[in-house]
């Protein structure tokens, strides 16, 4: 595994290849005494039960995030959002943990076919064109590949297969056509779960408002509960369409893409669902159910996890409302991606934040720091003192942990780059690997772009 690429040329890693490209390997033994040579485990937090949880129980630590639907190139808040798990999967590898990382992206759907349409291009040319432009930009950030990388049109047959179950179970039915549309879209019955409604404690009304504004239909006609959200959307003129078996010709809907993906790959109670605050509801809570339902038993993930909405000029970076600043574009005037890096770590993954030119300059002062302070770290005299390396590096691990408190690590970082650069800092190689293996910013000259 070297690299981000499209779904369909994803060759399988073996998830145990420590070959990994942004880590450089373990970090050192720490010195004699009872210092850990590994990171703690992380404590994230819930969304479900708002409180701080251990993210993972045993040695596999198993992550879904939700990826992107490419219509847009990579904006800034996707890249915040996957940063923000990027930290976990880092900071699980530092404890020892086998990560299985697994990441959809969603290239099939109402916003990316209108999007074709309305400009000309082929959909699928569309969606093909812009994931490779979202691999570059994470492989740029330095954003960690998951192992399994899938497409919702690679889980066509995984979504035929759970819509009919779900019907056969009576935990979904089939709705009339309206508007002169065909007969026989297939809708999950959310009273059919009986904890609907435990990822975000939100009153109906709220519920319905959201699944309104976020690709619901609560008015159509012919469904049980406003909030029933599509299946499998049976065939309309000029739309793709799969092999259905007895659901007929037509395509996924959206919550089941993710469903079926991550229970096949991570199977039932995996570890963590992330994604942006904005997929809590209906997102995530239609997922929570059908899962449940579909494997029998709960919780379908152990533990939510939500990142706060990157916005630019007082609003939240959409592609509906297209404030929008691309990785990029900044990566073509020749920002350094470490820099960008920086500047979303300077926030905290679940805060709202607004992106600012400022901010950037900001990013790269430090990142400039850091690697002149890196520099005098490797220079040979006088050697470098492993205690006194490994104290910040201990600091920089239990930031991480409590929550991924990237702000708080940059601020150990940035202690020590003082330090340094005014003469009495820790010398030796283990910050600056730590800095790069746990925050994934390169400070030593050999990594640095040219
Ligand atoms: N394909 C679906 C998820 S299955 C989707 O939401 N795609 S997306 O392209 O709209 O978003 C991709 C990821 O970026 C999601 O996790 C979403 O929650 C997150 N995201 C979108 N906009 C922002 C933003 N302004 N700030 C932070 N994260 C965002
Ligand atoms: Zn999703």
């Amino acid at each position: 595994m070297t690299a981000w690429n499209a779904p369909e040329l994803v060759p399988l890693p073996d998830r145990r290849d420590p070959a990994l490209p942004a880590l450089p390997g373990p970090l050192p033994p720490p010195p004699p005494g009872n210092r850990p040579g590994r990171g703690p485990l992380v404590h994230l937090h819930d969304t479900a039960t708002n409180k701080l949880l251990p993210s993972a129980t045993g040695d596999v630590a198993r992550l879904y995030v939700c990826g992107i639907t490419p219509y847009d190139a990579t904006h800034l808040g996707h890249a915040a959002t996957y940063i923000a798990f990027d930290l976990l999967n880092r900071a699980w590898r530092d404890a020892g943990l086998d990560v299985i990382y697994v990441q959809n992206v969603t290239d099939v759907d109402d916003p990316l076919l209108e999007r074709a349409q309305a400009t000309g291009q082929d959909w699928q040319d569309l969606a093909r064109e812009q994931t490779a432009l979202f691999a570059q930009d994470m492989q740029a950030l330095r954003v960690l590949p998951p192992q399994e990388y899938r497409s919702a049109t690679q889980a066509v047959p995984l979504v035929v297969q759970a819509a009919t179950r779900l019907l056969e179970q009576g935990h979904a039915y089939r709705v009339p056509g309206t508007n002169g549309g065909p007969d026989g879209d297939v809708y999950f019955s959310v009273h059919a779960d009986p904890g609907f409604g435990r990822i975000g404690n939100l009153s109906p009304e709220h519920m319905l408002e959201l699944f309104a504004e976020r690709g619901g239909d609560p008015d159509r006609p012919g469904k049980r509960h406003p909030l029933d959200c599509l299946l499998w959307r049976v065939q309309r003129p000029g739309e793709p369409s799969w092999d259905g078996g007895t659901l007929g010709r037509g395509r996924p809907g959206w919550h089941i893409e993710c469903t079926t993906i991550a229970l096949e790959h991570l199977g039932i109670s995996f570890d963590v669902q992330g994604g942006g605050s904005d997929l809590v509801f209906p997102h995530h809570e239609m997922g929570a159910a059908e899962g449940h339902l579909l494997a029998g038993t709960e919780p379908f993930a152990r533990l939510y996890a939500h990142t706060g909405l990157v916005g630019l000029d007082g609003h939240k970076m959409s592609k509906s409302r297209g404030n929008l600043v691309f990785v990029s574009t900044l990566r073509r005037q020749g920002v350094d991606p470490a820099a960008i890096r920086l500047a979303i770590l300077a926030h905290h993954y679940r805060h709202d934040w607004e992106w600012t030119t400022e901010g950037l300059r900001e990013a790269q002062d430090r990142l400039e720091r850091w690697r002149a302070a890196a520099a005098r770290a490797l220079a040979q005299n006088p050697p470098g003192e492993p205690a006194a390396q490994w104290q910040v590096v201990e600091a920089l691990r239990e930031r991480l942990a409590d929550d991924l408190d990237a702000p708080g690590a940059l601020g150990i970082v940035d202690s020590w780059a003082e330090a340094l650069l005014t003469g009495n800092g820790a010398r030796g190689p283990l910050v600056p690997t730590a800095v790069s293996a746990l925050l994934g910013i390169e400070v030593l000259p050999e990594h640095q772009p040219r």
